[in-house]
Formats: C-alpha cells, structure tokens, sequence
C-alpha cells in the first residue's frame, strides 16, 4: 500500500459520517485544532468532507462565539474519555454537549485551504459564505473576552487551551495550582497511552482543578478567578495566520478585508513583545517571565511578514531545536533542563506542528530545509503507523497510532511535491 493510500485508510477509519476523531482509542470525540489539521489533509481526499468537518465543529460554537475544545459524540460511552461530558456539564443551544474551554484557532486558515482545494464545489454548497460569519464570530471572542493581560494578545487560561498540555512553558504557573484530590477523578488516558509518556498524576490534578474552577464559575471570563493565564506564542501566531485567512476569505466573498488586515497587524506588533533572545517566550499574566523555549516560540515563523523570521530561523537551526539534524522539530529546548525525549510535549516532536514550521519555511523561501522536513515527516509517517508523536532522537513512535492528524499533514505535504 503507498504511502496515500495508507494516510486515507487512517482518516476513513477515524470518519464518523460528520467528522474525524483524533484517534479511535484515546481521543474518541472531535477536537478543535485537529479538526482543523484534519481538515487541510482531508481536502486532498474529498474536499466535501473537509467542508463537512469544518462545519460540524462550528455546529458546536457557544452563542458567545468560543469553539469549544472538544465536541462530545452521544454515540461514545460517557466515560470513554476522561474528563467527560458530565464533567464539564455544558451544552450549547443547539443541543451539543461540549467541554468549557478552547484550542488554538487554525480554523479559518484550514477553511481557507479547504475552499481553495475546490472552489467549485466551495462555491456550489455555499461554503465560505456560511463559515465566515461564524469564523469572525470566534476571532471577536478571542481579542474582545480574552485579552486579559490588556495588551492586545490572547490569554490562554488552562494548559489544555494551547494543545501544548504538558510543555514546561507552563511549569511554574502550573506549580500555583493545587491539584484536585487524586481519588476525586479517574483517568482514562492512561488506559490506552503508556504512563511514562503522558503527563503525571499530579499534573492531571492540576489540569482538573483549573477546569473545575471555569466551570464552577459558567465558563465566564469576566468573573472566573484564573490562576493560570498567560499569553502563549502559537496561539497568536495562529490567530494572525487565520486573520490572513480571513482576509482572502472576506475578498472571495466581496467583503472588505481591511479590518482583518488590521488586526493581522495590531496582533503582530503585539506578539513582537514576546520576543526575546532569538525566540519568542509565553508571557505569564500572573506571574515571572517564561524563560523556556518550547515549538509554541517558533511557530510564529507562519506568521507573513515577521519582522523577527530571520532570528527565529537561526533559533530552529541551532542546538535548540536542532533543524534538520534530528527528527521533525522538538517539542521543547533539546539542551533545557526540563527535558524528556518521551513525555508529553516535554521533548518529542509533533507532526503537526511540523507541518506548520514546514509552512513557515516555505513561505520564507527555506525551500532546502523545507523538502528536508517534509521528506522527515513522510518518512515518520510511514514508519511509525502515523504515530501521534515521536522520539525526536531516533523517531520510534510515541503515544496513539493511526493518529488522524499524522496522516492528514502527511496527505497535505505529499501533494505539495
Ligand atoms: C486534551 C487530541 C488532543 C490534542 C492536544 C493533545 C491532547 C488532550 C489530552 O490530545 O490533548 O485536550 O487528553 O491529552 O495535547 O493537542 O488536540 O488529539
């Protein structure tokens, strides 16, 4: 079986009939930012079911416009994944049962690529004009409720919020947290992924306790008392990313793009404050600066027109990160002190934050790093079953297998040969 053909069993396997788990075993529910990766793989498949995934998420926005995290399957057992529906106990007015909290928002750029995969039949079910509304409805959630620092970037306010859970970025605010009882919850993750390469016990404690407290407080951000709130790089970067997207997005429909241009621009010079020694560095609203350098400070390389791109560059391609001399992009400083080959975005390298460097680089016109990147990823893809992750040193497979973005970024960067 080719390498193609392999990458669309994984995502048929993983299809509902409206949208994509991230993996049949851990993940048995739609989540936010894999949606989104899934979608920009799925497009090479059929550009339909790309729109159809694309929409199904946006089928459980909250009426304040946030797309919540996960978008729970009434056909899966309640405590199939922990923490559950009955857990978060939110339920948008359209029926769909939700967690309270967000993930980084590539939607409009994955909408974006998907209408350009085939405008035709985007044009024909009337995709974008349905999507935009609801996709600037998500942006106005995220630079009007979240601002909390007041400096014009985004707040995330639970490790889960960034896709990035376990990162030491987020150690010393995690360490203000005092976790949930051990014996008050069960984990499920553990069922499925080994221990050593999951978070730890008291991590998940900490993640549960800071859930708890948003929910207990109905998700509001004016009046939630967060202890855990800080401004992450990716999670802008990728806003700005998708108010580019929704600019071309805005053009296509005859609808003004400049305030979207605006914003792209407001949320870049915003975003410059974070950039410190060649690399951009989460900013703790409650507490002392970040000082570790994880992938969330490169990621900004996909931002157009980054005024820093050529510092970050040599960041990447230094002992660091190690561009091109180990496998994909590490999750986190090869040489900090908190670093973990195996565990949970302590160390390992991601696929589809590989494929979001690879953007980043082709973009800069890095082509030679990019191929070396891009054959990385298809060869990882192949030799690991689509691994959710992996050792960054030798590549052997980590966490899940047929993972559904692993095979969605390896479809997407197939095609672009
Ligand atoms: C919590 C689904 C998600 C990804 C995240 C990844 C992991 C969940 C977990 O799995 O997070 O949301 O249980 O660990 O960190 O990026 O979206 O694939």
């Amino acid at each position: 079986m080719s390498l193609r053909q392999a990458a669309e069993k994984v995502l048929l396997g993983n299809w509902t009939g409206h949208s994509t788990v991230p993996s049949r075993s851990l993940y048995p529910h739609q989540w936010s930012w894999d949606s989104a990766f899934i979608a920009i793989g799925l497009r090479h498949l059929s550009p339909r079911r790309a729109q159809v995934e694309l929409e199904s998420l946006l089928g459980s926005q909250w009426s304040d416009g946030r797309i919540p995290h996960i978008s729970f399957s009434p056909a899966v057992a309640r405590d199939a994944y922990f923490p559950g529906p009955d857990f978060w106990q939110a339920t948008t007015t359209g029926g769909v049962e939700t967690s309270g909290i967000i993930q980084p928002p590539v939607h409009a750029l994955a909408a974006w690529l998907t209408h350009q995969a085939d405008e035709q039949e985007s044009v024909r079910r009337g995709f974008l004009p349905r999507v935009y509304p609801k996709l600037v409805a998500w942006h106005t959630y995220l630079r009007t409720r979240r601002d909390l620092g007041g400096r014009g970037l985004v707040a995330i306010v639970h490790p889960w919020e960034s896709g990035m859970d376990n990162s030491p970025a987020w150690d010393a605010a995690l360490a203000r947290v005092t976790p949930a009882p051990l014996d008050s919850f069960t984990r499920r993750d553990t069922d499925h992924a080994s221990p050593g390469d999951r978070p730890t016990d008291l991590d998940y404690g900490r993640y549960v306790q800071l859930a708890a407290t948003y929910r207990d407080h109905a998700y509001d951000d004016a009046t939630t008392p967060f202890q855990f709130a800080l401004e992450d790089p990716a999670f802008n970067a990728l806003l700005i990313a998708s108010e580019h997207a929704l600019a071309d997005i805005a053009e296509a429909l005859d609808l003004d793009p400049a305030h979207h241009l605006k914003a792209a621009d407001e949320l870049t010079a915003a975003l410059g404050e974070l950039f410190a020694d060649g690399l951009f560095h989460a900013r703790d609203l409650r507490g002392t600066p970040v000082t570790a350098g994880t992938i969330s400070g490169l990621i900004p390389l996909i931002v157009p027109g980054l005024p820093q791109a050529a510092e970050l560059l040599t960041t990447a391609r230094g002992d660091r990160f190690g561009l091109g001399r180990v496998h994909l992009v590490p999750s986190y400083d090869l040489t900090g002190p908190a670093f973990e080959r195996g565990r949970y975005w302590r160390g390992p390298s991601w696929f589809n934050t590989a494929w979001l460097i690879h953007r980043g680089l082709t973009t800069l016109g890095e082509q030679q790093h990019a191929d070396q990147l891009r054959d990385d990823v298809l060869k990882l893809a192949e030799s690991t079953d689509f691994a959710e992750y992996v050792d960054p040193y030798d590549g052997s497979p980590r966490g899940a297998q047929t993972f559904s973005w692993t095979a969605a970024v390896a479809l997407d960067l197939l095609s672009c040969t």
